[in-house]
């Protein structure tokens, strides 16, 4: 069949893959981070766009500004907070223009699924002057990339591409089309527009603010933003997923959906006013919407019945309307099967888990980071005390430690793909201001947290071909670290006294863990999966010391001891084999099964 008339069942972040096979991209890079991640997985699979994984969102962000400079049509991927790691650039590229066409997706998290904050990025686009494009479904994600190129490439500017949770994962029919070619126009040497000194920046931004103009004019007359209409009693106002619920809630009505959410169309939205009695903006997240059209004196009502916290979804919806007494009787929403809640928790065989078990006993103030390892915060380990966004444990630990009567004692807990990401800076920091602090280097050689992406530290690229591999030890020595060790996080005896010797220490010292994910790659499954453990019921005690070093292969079992105790029992399918609840059994009750 001709692609062009092919249909597929695409998650939206997949249809955003798709849609830059088919609308021509050369480069597109990205760092990892939910819901955002599949986005560059799936673009990798087209061997007619170069992608890599960078080792944060600022370097991507700026592997793909060089990519737009030399007339490459290019893309860069993160979640909602990964832009702030970008935004040093995002700002000041808007001066310079992007003229080969450059898509910056931010995949916000509202409800923070799997996010430490749930901003609404599209106020970074009013910040920096870029059109905010934001598609409501897979096919509308798919299809705006070609006009996000387009508007990218004619009005010289990068375009925000705003997707959040729902529209990244959820899946819908999606026509496809070929591809087609663009050329690399090549770099066009002009400082004056790609050297942001302070002189050329001035004439720049003047040159910018006409460009918004341009922006706003395109933005009246585009099909991206269309009016629907219908009952006149009310209009809404609606952008992205809650555009979906709206149709589901109040069908028929009338409706301006927006899909390029900035810079706003007001003549469209004044004559929209004009056409109904009542008008409403429901939009998630922010009044970002709401407040431009108050200022712009077009009278409407939003946050008065809509929170700003958290997803919206059909009931949110309803709710409002009702509370607006637009609707009186309740629809009845499709809800789905509440899930049974199953507490995050170390995987069997982590690697993690035997730090955080050794910490636990440590009473330390333990810094953490972002990553698997967070998870040692929770019970029963209960093993992190502060924790804000990526790479702040060093620093954060530093200065606690700088604002202490006794500087020394306190722990920071980082992961690889974290360090690399922004914690090497902190270190450096730390050796140069001589902050006496034990770093512990979380090394299971994957980005796990995200499902398992390569980074410069596991020596394979995106594609999964071999590179050089990073050695972190090197790195640290490099930095300045003089104490490094290295230690096995499943032995736990040298884990408990390495780390006691450190923690007491009045200088700064590294320590880096050596066994890999559990999990990534796949092949590990099989690798640390040994010779499983049991629990041999006639010496369980029911003391349930194995509970607490919070593995999901051992539960209470329903045999009891003669104090009426349960003995506890492991799961032999998700055993690993990596003997850490072993060596904390008291009485030598968890065994090897020898004779499988
Ligand atoms: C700025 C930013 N980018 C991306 C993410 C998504 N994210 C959360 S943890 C993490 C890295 C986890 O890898 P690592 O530090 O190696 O720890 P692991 O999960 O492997 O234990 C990423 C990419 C984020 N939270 N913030």
């Amino acid at each position: 069949m001709a692609a062009q008339f092919m249909k597929r069942i695409l998650s939206g972040n997949e249809a955003v893959a798709r849609g830059c096979y088919e609308a021509g991209l050369h480069v597109a890079t990205a760092y990892p981070g939910t819901p955002s991640t599949e986005i560059l997985e799936n673009i990798s699979q087209y061997s007619e766009i170069y992608s890599e994984w960078s080792p944060n969102e600022k370097v991507a962000f700026e592997v793909a500004m060089g990519a737009t400079f030399e007339g490459a049509r290019a893309l860069v991927a993160m979640k909602h907070v990964g832009l702030n790691v970008a935004a040093d650039p995002f700002m000041s590229v808007s001066l310079v223009g992007a003229p080969g066409g450059l898509v910056v997706v931010s995949a916000d998290d509202p409800g923070m699924h799997s996010s430490q904050n749930e901003q609404d990025n599209r106020t970074y686009a009013k910040f920096a002057g870029y059109p905010c494009l934001e598609p409501a479904d897979s096919q509308e994600a798919k299809d705006f990339i070609a006009d996000a190129l387009k508007i990218s490439v004619e009005y010289d500017v990068p375009v925000l591409y705003r997707m959040t949770t729902r529209v990244c994962h959820s899946k819908g029919i999606v026509n496809c089309q070929e591809r087609k070619e663009y050329p690399v126009i090549g770099f066009q040497r002009d400082p004056k527009k790609f050297v942001v000194l302070p002189a050329h920046a001035r004439v720049r931004h003047q040159w910018s603010t006409e460009r918004l103009d341009k922006i706003r004019r395109f933005a009246e007359n585009t099909s991206l933003n269309r009016i629907e209409p219908g009952d006149p009693k009310i209009g809404i106002i609606t952008h992205g997923v809650t555009y979906q619920y709206v149709k589901e809630i109040v069908p028929g009505t009338s409706i301006l959906k927006l899909g390029m959410t900035y810079p706003l169309p007001f003549n469209k939205i004044r004559k929209f006013f004009e056409q109904v009695e009542r008008l409403f903006v429901i939009e998630e997240l922010e009044p970002f919407i709401e407040e431009q059209v108050k200022a712009a004196g077009i009278e409407c009502e939003g946050k008065k019945y809509w929170t700003n916290l958290g997803e919206m979804s059909p009931d949110v919806v309803m709710e409002g309307l009702i509370r607006a007494e637009v609707i009186s009787k309740q629809k009845t929403v499709v809800k789905a099967e509440p899930v049974i809640p199953r507490p995050p928790v170390f995987c069997p065989g982590c690697p993690h888990r035997g730090v955080y078990y050794v910490l636990s006993k440590l009473k330390t103030v333990i810094c953490t980071d972002i990553g698997c390892y967070t998870l040692g915060v929770l019970p029963p380990l209960n093993a992190g005390d502060t924790c804000v966004e990526m790479g702040a444990s060093i620093g954060v630990a530093a200065g606690m430690t700088k604002a202490r009567k006794i500087g020394k004692g306190i722990v920071a807990t980082i992961g690889d793909s974290t360090f690399i990401h922004s914690g090497m800076t902190g270190l450096l920091n730390a050796v140069n201001n001589r902050s006496a602090i034990t770093i512990i280097i979380m090394d299971n050689r994957i980005t796990a947290m995200t499902g398992g992406q390569y980074h410069p530290g596991t020596g394979k690229q995106l594609n999964g071909s071999e590179t050089r591999k990073v050695d972190l030890a090197k790195i640290c020595k490099a930095l300045g670290a003089e104490r490094i060790k290295v230690i096995d996080p499943y032995d736990l005896k040298q884990t408990e006294s390495v780390l006691k010797e450190e923690i007491s220490l009045d200088e700064l010292s590294v320590v880096i863990t050596n066994r890999p994910c559990a999990l990534y790659p796949p092949e590990n499954r099989k690798q640390v999966c040994e010779i499983p453990f049991r629990v041999n019921h006639d010496l369980c005690i029911g003391c349930h010391a194995c509970l607490r070093v919070s593995c999901p292969a051992i539960s209470e079992s329903d045999r009891l001891t003669e104090k009426n105790k349960t003995k506890s029992q492991i799961d032999t399918a998700l055993c690993t084999g990596c003997s850490v609840c072993a060596q904390v059994c008291p009485v030598g009750a968890i065994q090897r099964i020898e004779n499988r």
